[in-house]
C-alpha cells in the first residue's frame, strides 16, 4: 500500500513529543519522491508520523482461549509470551516482553502526514501552554481574523467527506439537510474495532458556523438532531445513549462546526478542562439561559506556544 511504501523511505529528523499515558510517539522526518508514488510530490518533503499502541481487547484475548476438559481456558496469549528481564519479590513478579500470538494482531496504529506543513509540525510539536481568558472583546480583536484568515485548504479534507469525494463507505449515518443536517464518520483517530474507546465525528452540512463562538439560537435544530442522532449511530457499535460524551473543542484544529462522539470509557487529551464542552452543556446555555451565550461568555481556553494563534495573543498583550 501506499503508506507501506511511504514509511519505508521515512528518515528520522526529530522526536517531537511523546505521551505515556496514550502510549503514543510523534516523529517528524523526511521522505524523499519516487516515482512509483500515488501522490506526486518532488523531492523531499516533511512527514509526521504517528505511532500509538493499541490497547487490549477482551474480545480478542478471548478469541485466543482454548477450553480444556475441566472448564477452564487456555490463554494463547499469555502462553505465547516471550519474556526477558524477569524480577520477582515474595509473591510478586514482573518483567517485559513481546506478544507473540499471531492472533493477537494488529498491535499498533500508524498514522502518517505527508506531505506535512509546518503547522501539522506545530501541532505535534511539545510544547509551552499558557491558559488565555477570551472575552467577547478579545474575541474580536484577536481570534476572529485568525479565522477569518484561515485558508479554506485547511478544511478540505471536511469537504472530500460532505461531498462524498473521501471515506463515503466509513459513513455510518447521514442527514443531507443543508442547515440542520450532518453526517457522522468514525474519526480517523479510531481504530473502528474496540467499542470501548469508540470515537466518532459529526461534521455539519452548513459551512457557515466556524466555532462554539458561533453558535446560537438559529443552530438548536441542529445541535438537538446531531445529539439525538449520534445515539442512533452510537448503537451501531452497541454503545447506548448514556455511555455517550459528547463534545465540540474551543479552539477546534478546524473551523468547521464538529462534535466528538465517544464512548465514556474513553478518556483522552481532547478531553481536558480548557478545551472540551459538553454538547447537552452548549444546548442548555443557549436554550435555557440565554440565545446568545457564546457570544457573551467569557470562554478559558489553553493555548500551545507553537499553535499560530499564540502570536495573535503575544502581540495583544504586548499593546
Ligand atoms: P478538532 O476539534 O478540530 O481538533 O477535531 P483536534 O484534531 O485537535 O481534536 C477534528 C477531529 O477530526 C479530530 O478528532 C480529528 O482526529 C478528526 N479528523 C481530522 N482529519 C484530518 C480527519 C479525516 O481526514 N478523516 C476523519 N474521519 N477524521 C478526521
Amino acid at each position: 500500500t501506499t503508506i507501506e511504501h511511504l514509511l519505508r523511505r521515512f528518515q528520522l529528523k526529530e522526536v517531537l513529543d511523546e505521551d505515556p499515558s496514550s502510549k503514543t510517539i510523534w516523529l517528524l522526518g523526511y521522505i524523499s519522491a519516487s516515482t512509483s508514488d500515488d501522490m506526486v510530490v518532488s523531492g523531499s518533503k516533511a512527514a509526521v508520523v504517528t505511532l500509538e499502541r493499541l490497547s487490549f481487547s477482551a474480545q480478542a484475548i478471548g478469541n485466543l482461549c482454548v477450553g480444556t476438559s475441566n472448564g477452564t481456558a487456555d490463554s494463547l496469549l499469555l502462553s505465547s509470551l516471550i519474556l526477558d528481564s524477569a524480577e520477582h519479590n515474595d509473591i510478586y513478579s514482573w518483567a517485559t516482553g513481546i506478544v507473540g500470538a499471531t492472533a493477537f494482531k494488529p498491535d499498533i496504529r500508524v498514522a502518517l502526514i505527508y506531505p506535512a506543513t509546518q503547522k501539522h509540525i506545530d501541532k505535534h510539536r511539545r510544547q509551552q501552554r499558557k491558559l488565555i481568558r477570551e472575552t467577547p472583546e478579545l474575541y474580536a480583536q484577536v481570534t476572529k481574523p485568525y479565522i477569518d484568515a484561515q485558508p479554506a485548504s485547511r478544511i478540505q479534507w471536511v469537504y472530500n467527506i460532505l461531498s462524498k469525494k473521501m471515506e463515503s463507505e466509513r459513513i455510518v449515518l447521514e442527514d443531507p439537510d443543508p442547515v440542520d443536517g450532518f453526517v457522522i464518520l468514525p474519526d480517523l483517530k479510531w481504530d473502528a474495532s474496540n467499542t470501548n474507546s469508540m470515537y466518532l465525528v459529526a461534521i455539519s452540512q452548513r459551512r457557515d458556523v466556524r466555532s462554539l463562538r458561533d453558535l446560537t439560537q438559529e443552530h438548536l435544530p441542529m445541535l438537538k438532531n446531531i445529539a439525538c442522532k449520534a445515539e442512533h449511530a452510537a448503537q451501531k457499535y452497541g454503545v447506548s445513549p448514556d455511555q455517550l460524551r459528547l463534545y465540540i473543542h474551543y479552539q477546534p484544529s478546524y473551523y468547521h462546526f464538529h462534535v466528538h462522539i465517544t464512548n465514556v470509557n474513553f478518556e483522552g487529551r481532547g478531553m481536558l478542562a480548557g478545551r472540551a464542552h459538553i454538547l447537552d452543556s452548549v444546548i442548555h446555555n443557549i436554550e435555557c439561559i440565554s440565545p446568545d451565550y457564546y457570544q457573551r461568555a467569557m470562554i478559558p481556553f489553553v493555548l500551545g506556544s507553537t499553535d499560530e494563534l499564540w502570536k495573535h495573543w503575544q502581540l495583544q498583550e504586548q499593546e
